[in-house]
């Protein structure tokens, strides 16, 4: 029986003990089809990596890796938010070729080498002595050129994470999107250096990230940062967009400050991204929740945009606690986020333009050629649609629309064109649907006598199982 060493936390097992495999990705699936409950959980039912020579050999593109450690909240549950990000039940299967985003209709699996790569080594006893094995694991995935997406842990991890990179690109040369309530810059917590309130404090004085390159969304706490932090962040050049400025001009107005701010110098960037950031009541499952926070269709769309437009290398999403998480929303949200920032990658990779990219089909603005063939039939040209934009009356409906869209409370004196165009929208609706009911009828009456065999077979009766998985097992066991 091995004897337990002091490192043992750390020392990695003698891979000769084990029989020999080749290097490269290890498949864990054995179906095709797995529920999100079942199977070995990986992150989505990933093939696994244990090594670099499994990254390199598999040319792996982005490595998913857990960082579990808490003690830098003081407050314990989020080290077992890897766990809880790779497993909590979701509708959806673990089985990632079956997966799609449907605001752009990309599946990231079929566009990027995607693995997991377990977790890193961490001192249960000590978050000090855990940073620098995070460091090293990041670190051993970006030198391999792969993108490290960390599940946390606390967002302590944010210090060997962002160093790690700084560590592969170059010290300066890494910028950082953070998404947070908190602006975690604390010089230290109980004299700790190493917490969850302080890693932005030792990255720029570390010098590892430029204080101006630090972006931050989303902040709103109840005590930090205080006049004296706020001087501080200042004076190194940080830009940070409080909650407040996000109700004044709108979130997509931040976002599209941050992602110019973040482009401004640094030639690499990387997402943080604290849960809390959401309002707890997307987000309940953390530490130190803060209302009133993002929505989830604030936050998920903007890190697809971030990965998709800008040059981001790392990713990590911190804070998840599931013994505070009710209905797994938390650790649901979590893992929705990184889906959406790998599906900005696979937009990035593919090469296709932003910005905000969204699928024609999903954005409904997509005229596909049966239905402008149609709509010629029924004399709706919409070459002739735009004729009545230039109208007086629809231009003002048109502008009341864009303050709403933007949360300006400023806007309400458009309140009253809004009601007017909803009072035309109901009444449009009404023609619409009594056109097309009446449309649909004539087309069924004149269908049935040309067609007769078409109707005869509907009628037919269900003979066969109606669907493949064949649930009725008599008829399948014959
Ligand atoms: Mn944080």
């Amino acid at each position: 029986m091995a004897s337990l060493t002091p490192d043992g936390w750390r020392a990695r097992v003698d891979p000769s003990a084990f029989p020999r495999r080749e290097p490269g990705p290890i498949n864990v699936q054995r179906y095709q089809f797995v529920p999100a409950y079942s199977g070995i959980a990986t992150f989505l039912g990933l093939p696994l990596c244990l090594t670099p020579e499994d990254l390199r050999a598999g040319g792996v593109e982005v490595a998913i890796v857990g960082a579990p450690v808490d003690m830098g909240t003081g407050h314990r549950g989020a080290a077992f938010g890897p766990r809880a990000i790779r497993a909590s039940e979701w509708v959806v299967a673990h089985t990632p070729s079956m997966l799609m985003d449907s605001d752009t209709r990309i599946n990231p699996f079929n566009e990027l080498i995607v693995v997991d790569y377990g977790d890193a080594a961490v001192d249960a006893m000590s978050v000090e002595d855990s940073m620098e094995p995070i460091r090293g694991i990041v670190r051993e995935i970006a030198e391999t050129g792969a993108v490290p997406v960390v599940l946390g842990g606390d967002h302590s991890i944010l210090w060997p994470d962002a160093a790690a990179l700084a560590d592969v690109y170059g010290a300066g040369k890494v910028g950082v999107v953070h998404f947070d309530a908190h602006a975690d810059c604390a010089e230290s917590v109980n004299g700790h250096l190493a917490s969850h309130a302080t890693p932005i404090r030792r990255l720029i004085e570390d010098e590892h990230i430029p204080g101006r390159n630090f972006i931050q969304v989303g902040l709103r706490s109840l005590m930090l940062p205080d006049d004296e932090l706020l001087a501080w962040m200042r004076a190194r050049g940080m830009r940070s967009h409080f909650m407040a400025e996000i109700d004044r001009i709108g979130f997509p107005a931040v976002l599209d400050k941050a992602i110019a701010e973040a482009l401004d110098g640094p030639e690499y960037l990387y997402l943080s991204i604290d849960i809390d950031v959401l309002d707890p009541a997307f987000a309940p499952g953390t530490a130190t929740p803060e209302p009133p926070g993002l929505t989830t269709r604030e936050l998920l769309p903007a890190l697809r945009r971030i990965c998709h437009e800008t040059p981001v290398v790392g990713i990590e999403v911190v804070e998840v606690a599931p013994n505070l998480d009710p209905g797994n929303t938390t650790a649901m949200n979590a893992r929705k986020a990184i889906f959406e920032c790998l599906t900005g990658l696979a937009l990035r990779k593919k090469g296709i333009p932003g910005p905000a990219y969204l699928d024609p089909i999903a954005a409904g603005t997509a005229e596909d050629a049966e239905s402008l063939q149609e709509r010629r039939r029924n004399g709706l040209d919409p070459s002739r649609r735009s004729a009545c934009g230039g109208c007086h009356g629809v231009g003002a409906v048109r502008q009341s629309w864009k303050p709403v869209r933007n949360r300006d409370n400023t806007a309400r004196d458009s309140t009253r064109a809004a009601s007017f165009s909803t009072l035309i929208l109901t009444a449009l609706v009404v023609i619409v649907s009594v056109f097309s009911n009446a449309h649909d009828h004539a087309k069924a009456v004149s269908l049935s006598r040309e067609r007769p065999d078409l109707l005869a077979s509907t009628n037919r009766p269900m003979a066969e199982p109606c669907w493949s998985w064949g649930h009725r097992s008599s008829s399948r066991a014959r």
